[in-house]
């Protein structure tokens, strides 16, 4: 529960971010909420992120709806409306949306403005004749569709795993919201990424580039350009660990000394080796995941997956 004293004033943008992260680093073991990661500069880290080699589900991910597009668009009918949660740069959309002359409209939902305004960008340039309805929000709350396309046929996606960095009790809990927007009868397609080796798993989220350390301490480096923070970047250290327990990846940020951070007035102590817990990925097998899905009261239908088994994407009909 938020201390009533860090309770925002108004909702605002600038408000909620503050009171998140004042809740979060004053917990006995610190978390700071990972949607936060995504401002212009996390955005961009990220779109650095897909392209490493390290980093397969990207790639991976995009060789299966390559090669299922057909089908997996096949559910989409005439001026239908694709809806998408979590679009971020929406390449991989482009897939589908090639093979959607005719779709009604494309409404991408993001909290990053930067990565919306970009697909919008280049969304105009390359499919010029695709209607893009974009929605700054978060997707975890029912999102109202423009008036003029209540009507039409909805079609969810969510691709990148991006339902991964939730636990599975929120994942279930957004999979209802989903429903709710989509409305009885919709298909949603997901993207999951599958359990594995767990060498390759920490190899993704620690790469040798040192791109992904730089994605989770920008999450410092914005809470001191947004909150005038006094984070000392240098003194905080990327760690990727896969906790085979709860089956997921965990990315932490680890305070290399003893210290204290000044946020918007408060004194946040750090002990050395503490740690800030910025993200979760968890990774399913294709079982757990209908699972998941049949709790939130979607029916598992085709499941598309690579020769490796390293990545699945998931048809799901709401019942
Ligand atoms: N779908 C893209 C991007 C995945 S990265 C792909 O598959 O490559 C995850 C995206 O989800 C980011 O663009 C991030 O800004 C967005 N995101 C994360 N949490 C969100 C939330 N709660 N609401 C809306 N967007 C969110
Ligand atoms: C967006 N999301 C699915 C990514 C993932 O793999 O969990 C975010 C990410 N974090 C570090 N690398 C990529």
């Amino acid at each position: 529960m938020l201390n009533p004293s860090l309770r925002p004033a108004s909702n605002t943008e600038a408000d909620t971010f503050t009171a998140d992260v004042l809740q979060g680093l004053s917990r006995p073991i610190k978390t700071l909420p990972c949607r936060y990661l995504y401002d212009t500069q996390g955005s961009e880290l990220f779109d650095r992120i897909t392209r490493l080699p390290e980093y397969y589900p990207t790639r991976t991910e995009t060789a299966i709806l390559k090669a299922h597009a057909e089908e997996i668009t096949a559910g989409v009918p005439d001026g239908g409306v694709l809806i998408e949660f979590g679009s971020g740069s929406s390449i991989k959309t482009e897939l589908l949306l090639e093979r959607l002359p005719r779709l009604g409209a494309y409404v991408p939902i993001d909290v990053s403005h930067a990565a919306l305004a970009g697909a919008m960008k280049r969304l105009a340039d390359r499919l010029p004749h695709i209607h893009v309805r974009p929605i700054v929000g978060d997707f975890s709350f029912p999102t109202a569709l423009p008036a003029e396309l209540v009507w039409r046929h909805r079609t969810g996606f969510f691709p990148g795993s991006t339902i991964g960095n939730l636990t599975p009790i929120e994942a279930s809990r957004l999979l209802r919201v989903f429903r709710a927007v989509l409305s009885s009868g919709a298909h949603l397609i997901v993207g999951v990424d599958l359990k594995k080796d767990p060498t390759k798993l920490v190899r993704a989220y620690d790469d040798s580039a040192g791109v992904t350390a730089a994605f989770n301490l920008n999450l410092l480096a914005r809470i001191n350009r947004e909150l005038g923070a006094n984070f000392d970047l240098g003194a905080f250290k990327h760690r990727a660990i896969y906790n085979a327990r709860d089956g997921r990846i965990e990315m932490h940020l680890v305070s290399l000394k003893e210290q204290s951070v000044k946020i918007r007035g408060r004194r946040i102590p750090f002990r050395a080796g503490e740690t800030i817990h910025t993200e979760s990925s968890y990774k399913y097998s294709l079982s757990q995941f209908q699972d998941l899905a049949r709790s939130a009261n979607w029916q598992p239908s085709r499941t598309w997956t690579d020769p490796r088994q390293l990545f699945s994407v998931h048809e799901l009909i709401s019942s």
